[in-house]
């Protein structure tokens, strides 16, 4: 019996995300799951607050601390718990999610360099292991390349501009992240091969794992 059909996809910026949402939304209705079945939700954002957070996080006008940053990305995240993804567990649902907490682990603990143990105690006190996903993508590619991809289509946002280093501070706790990730379906993907190739993958992840799904 599945704990929940909760997808998280994670990775750096211009990892291809979205576009891997999209694709896991469209692997679910090939298997005949119902498009109202299906629920998207990003982080930080993706409830009333969440979207208000997500600006003030983004803004480059933005003065706050690391502290500060944990703390919003924090209110951003239970309210979405409460709002969005509590409900749809309740209610069977699947859920798709666009970054969870694994990301403040890698931007702001590996990337800011903030205390992971603090960060660690405020999962721990938000996400029973109801709320841990089943499945985890980790869509892993060059910080340059994904930057680059992110470049071409907007202005570089608060965070974004914290510098090439920084994302490779990111990358590298993305990877022992997901090396330690306690959960049962897991999968990283090379996100740097051309999209038809990551749509072959994560097509082949799914498919592997579906009889355990549905
Ligand atoms: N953040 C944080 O610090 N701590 C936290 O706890 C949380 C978040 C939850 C969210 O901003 C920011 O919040 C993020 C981390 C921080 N910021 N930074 N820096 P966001 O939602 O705007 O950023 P994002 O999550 O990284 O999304 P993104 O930049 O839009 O990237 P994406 O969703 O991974 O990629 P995409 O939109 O699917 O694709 C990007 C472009 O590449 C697009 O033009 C695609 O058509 C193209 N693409 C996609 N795949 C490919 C392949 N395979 N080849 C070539 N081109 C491709």
């Amino acid at each position: 019996m599945l704990k929940n059909k909760l997808i998280v996809i994670e990775g750096l910026d211009g990892a291809g995300k979205s576009t891997a949402a999209q694709l896991i939304h469209n692997y679910l209705e090939q298997q005949g799951v119902e498009a109202t079945d299906i629920v998207y939700l990003r982080e930080p954002g993706a409830t009333k607050l969440g979207e208000k957070l997500r600006t003030i996080l983004k803004d480059p006008e933005s003065d706050i601390t690391p502290f500060g940053e944990i703390m919003l990305l924090f209110a951003s995240r239970a309210q979405l718990i409460k709002e969005a993804i509590l409900p749809a567990i309740q209610n069977n649902k699947w859920i798709i999610l666009d970054r969870y907490f694994y990301s403040t682990l890698a931007y702001q603990g590996g990337g800011r360099g903030y205390d992971k143990s603090l960060i660690k105690q405020l999962i721990n006190n938000l996400i029973p292991a109801e709320l841990q996903p089943t499945v985890l993508f980790y869509l892993k590619i060059d910080a340059a390349v994904g930057l680059a991809r992110v470049k071409g289509y907007t202005e570089l946002d608060r965070i974004e501009q914290s510098g090439l280093e920084f994302f490779y501070n990111v990358a590298t706790e993305y990877d022992n992240i997901f090396a330690e990730a306690a959960v049962e379906h897991k999968f990283a993907i090379d996100a740097g091969q051309e999209l038809s190739s990551v749509t072959e993958d994560i097509f082949q992840a799914l498919h592997s794992i579906w009889q355990t799904l549905d």
